[in-house]
């Protein structure tokens, strides 16, 4: 676009999209059916999926009946992710279907007169326009200046496509917006990840310790089961947080800490577990490097200490501690999942894998078991050309401890600066609302402006598609197929998706679009199997199984490869650290000029008048994706507000109305939200759910409805170990004179 961007209302564009049988596309029959009574006893057919409703992947069954209808969609029972059983969202998946509001044909963007606005295109006017650009990008700037955006299974294809064009850039929001700064200091501790589904021995746990990790809101769907049988097997849950959360109301001890100040209590915690000799001393001896550092570091960190910082009782610290080793080493600190909070998160995650250490329970039943995963052989292919530069480049000292591209550095390298010599041009951005989804909405505006191309795979007309010059429609998980599923577990297991439906309207799945640009583009190589069936068949076909028979199976497990799922006793393992140990010091910290040591630092706290906003999950909702899901929003249609009794007295707020909301530095709610008034959030700070407030008047069913976080999160707390960004510093107060016409409902 030569001229700046203008956001665009996919209303503007005419309800006339083609309703197409997608040409070349073709269901397999479900075979063998497996008949099932429907309601009025007609018979339903079974195909196998796995969910895209979040990232937990559960595998599962779609039933449709004779004239095609999607019915129902239920657990997989030998699926290890769910064991049988979907969560409320999973089963409410069938809404992103039927959702009416749905993404329907290609788009362009096209200028009139300065007034944009989306024209509806044929695919192969959407691929030519793409495809031009991108050449373009390519010949002026290196196609290392494209950089791809992507949250979800498609991504995989646009991957493809990048590396085969020569850009190593490759981002998704799930490492530096949520889990990034465990992966790296679990990496720097034990010589391994968590990764996904968790590595937790929940199931088997004697004491579970939850810090800001709110499972059972957070519906990760096997990590909840397990919780839940654990608590039935007796185990004790100890959970930090400055909300009652429900797992909160699950927990012996409940520890309402002071936001922000997480560090001082984990110090405190190894302090007492150290000083009074409760840590496994064979486990620390054979396994650990560095306990005489560690020990003279916490010396001064004694629960007193820790409670002038925490607000905890020290008799609850000590307590607390001695639960945890009296359980040792059938013991869980959570390393928690979004874990991007006040910009020091990979030292606060350094001090949770130093305290599993010190409790033996990496290795060990009831605490972090060993995953196994199954290696699906990758169709050939030309090795891919080796980039000529790399977002490194431009920030050679920075965050040298992070181990996957930045979606935020990608974003800040693409804001013009004349220092830079490379500045990106071309982002494809595939199943990410980055608007709602990268804090500082801003700097991610400022980085769209200076864009030559915006493409966008969406299923749904969300804030980031009204930036787009092109939108391509994706079918759902639910019309497709995808790769195979090959997560980690505890024995390796695989699991297919396939589609249950042709797409509806003009509809496509990633694999052909990525497929289409490749053959325009050149490097069609890339992509030796024309259908993704006969690449999901090739692979299955490598790895012993077909897609015959998992069509049949849906999901299929193998028997481990490799090791036990604990160490046997006195086992002699090899760590993947400098030391070959588990380094409760780390070296790799310290020759990267960092802390070998977690310190506790001291955190701004809010002005007299405003709160720290607090944020998290509701568990029938799914980020901003399922927002508009019809099934979803019966059950919840908006955010509230958590606003503690004794703010709502002083600030007048009563349960049911409504405020707006202004940050730190002057930004407002776009939306009013609804004040809840509770005991369940401390006094310093407010809480509400994230993925609500839209500002899309396509998304019928949740425009206007509750108020963005995102919207609020102006100031970004970066972890300068690895880029994630620590979004919990803001402040809010309220605004409560609205005139009428603000309210939304
Ligand atoms: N303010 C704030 N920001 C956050 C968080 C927060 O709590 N608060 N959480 C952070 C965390 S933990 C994470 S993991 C990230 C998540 O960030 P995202 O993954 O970006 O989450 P969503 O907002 O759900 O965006 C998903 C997008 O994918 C689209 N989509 C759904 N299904 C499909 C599909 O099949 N194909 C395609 N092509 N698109 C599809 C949806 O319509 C939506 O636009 O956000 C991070 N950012
Ligand atoms: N239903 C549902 N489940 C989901 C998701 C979803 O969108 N919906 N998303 C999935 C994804 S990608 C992720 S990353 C996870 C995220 O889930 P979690 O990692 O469990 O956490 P958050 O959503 O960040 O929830 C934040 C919790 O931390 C608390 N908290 C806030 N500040 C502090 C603090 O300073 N100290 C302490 N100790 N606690 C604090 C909040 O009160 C809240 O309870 O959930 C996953 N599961
Ligand atoms: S936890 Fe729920 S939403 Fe997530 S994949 Fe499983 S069923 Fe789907
Ligand atoms: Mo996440």
């Amino acid at each position: 676009m030569a001229t700046r961007r203008q956001f665009i209302r996919i209303s503007a564009v005419g309800a006339g999209a083609v309703l197409a049988g997608a040409a070349g596309f073709r269901l397999m029959a479900p075979e063998p059916v497996k008949a099932l009574s429907g309601s009025a006893g007609e018979m339903l057919r079974r195909i196998p999926t796995y969910c895209e409703v979040c990232f937990w992947k559960c595998a599962g069954w779609v039933y449709r009946d004779d004239k095609g209808a999607i019915k129902k969609i239920v657990g997989n029972n030998e699926d290890l992710n769910c064991n049988g059983r979907f969560c409320p969202r999973g089963t409410g998946g069938i809404g992103m279907y039927y959702d009416d509001d749905r993404l329907r044909t290609p788009l362009i963007r096209t200028e009139e007169r300065g007034q944009q606005s989306f024209r509806e295109a044929t695919w192969e006017e959407a691929f030519d326009y793409i495809a031009e650009k991108i050449k373009k990008i390519s010949a002026e700037h290196g196609p290392e200046c494209l950089a791809l955006f992507t949250h979800g299974s498609g991504g995989k294809y646009f991957s493809t496509l990048l590396r085969a064009l020569g850009s190593p850039h490759v981002a998704a929001p799930s490492y530096a917006q949520c889990r990034g700064p465990r992966e790296v200091a679990f990496q720097g501790t034990f010589g391994e990840t968590i990764e996904s589904p968790e590595r937790t021995d929940i199931r088997d746990t004697k004491c579970l310790v939850l810090i800001g990790s709110h499972i059972g809101e957070n519906m990760h769907n096997g990590q909840v089961q397990e919780m839940s049988d654990a608590i039935d097997k007796g185990a004790t849950i100890i959970t930090v947080d400055p909300r009652y959360s429900t797992a909160a109301g699950k927990s012996k001890y409940w520890l309402p800490i002071k936001p922000a100040t997480d560090l001082a209590l984990l110090l405190a915690w190894i302090n007492v577990i150290i000083n009074e000799e409760l840590y496994d001393k064979p486990y620390v001896e054979k396994y650990t490097f560095g306990l005489d550092y560690l020990r003279e570091h916490v010396r001064s960190m004694t629960p007193e200490w820790a409670y002038g910082i925490t607000t905890i009782d020290p008799t609850v610290i000590r307590e607390t501690a001695r639960e945890m080793a009296n359980a040792s080493p059938a013991v869980i600190i959570h390393p928690g999942r979004h874990v991007t909070w006040y910009g020091d998160d990979t030292q606060r995650l350094r001090a949770v894998a130093i305290l599993n250490a010190l409790l033996g329970s990496w290795g060990r039943r009831g605490g972090f078991y060993r995953p196994e995963i199954f290696e699906l052989p990758e169709p050939p292919h030309p090795p891919f050309p080796e980039p000529k530069r790399s977002w490194r480049t431009e920030f050679p000292d920075l965050y040298k401890l992070a181990d996957s591209v930045l979606a935020n550095g990608l974003c800040d390298a693409t804001v013009p600066d004349p220092s830079r010599h490379c500045q990106f041009q071309g982002w494809i951005v595939n199943g990410t609302n980055l608007i709602e989804t990268l804090p500082n909405q801003e700097n991610t505006l400022k980085a769209i402006q200076a864009l030559q191309l915006l493409v966008v795979i969406d299923t749904m007309p969300m804030e980031i598609t009204g930036w787009a010059d092109v939108v391509l429609p994706e079918c759902t998980y639910l019309e497709r197929f995808d790769d195979i599923r090959t997560g980690p577990h505890r024995k390796p297991q695989i699991a297919l998706r396939a589609p249950a439906a042709e797409p509806m309207y003009n509809t496509k799945p990633s694999f052909w679009m990525a497929r289409e640009l490749a053959k325009r583009l050149g490097v069609i190589d890339y992509f030796p199997f024309e259908r993704i069936e006969d690449q999901l068949d090739w692979q299955l076909k490598q790895a012993g199984s077909s897609l015959d028979e998992m069509m049949k199976l849906g999901v299929k497990t193998f028997d481990r490869q490799y090791e036990d799922l604990y160490f046997a006793p006195g086992e002699d393992v090899e760590f993947y650290t400098p030391t070959g140990k588990i380094e409760l010091y780390s070296t790799t910290f310290e020759e990267a000029g960092f802390d070998p040591l977690p310190k506790y630092t001291h955190h701004e706290e809010p002005p007299p008048g405003f709160y720290r906003l607090n944020y998290g999950r509701a568990p029938m909702h799914t980020f901003s994706r399922t927002s508009n899901n019809p099934n979803l929003t019966d059950l919840m249609d908006e955010n509230t507000l958590w606003v503690n009794p004794r703010v709502a007295k002083e600030w007048g707020l009563s349960t049911g109305q409504y405020v707006h909301l202004v940050n730190q530095d002057g930004k407002k709610s776009e939306f009013p939200i609804k004040v809840r008034v509770t005991e369940r959030i401390r006094w310093d700070s407010v809480y509400m759910v994230h993925g609500f407030g839209h500002d899309q008047k396509k998304l019928r069913r949740c425009y206007g409805k509750g108020a963005s976080d995102t919207n609020l999160i102006t100031k970004v707390l970066v972890d300068p170990l690895m880029g994630g960004t620590g979004m919990r510093g803001n402040f809010v107060t309220f605004i409560t004179d609205l005139s009428g016409k603000e309210v939304a409902s």
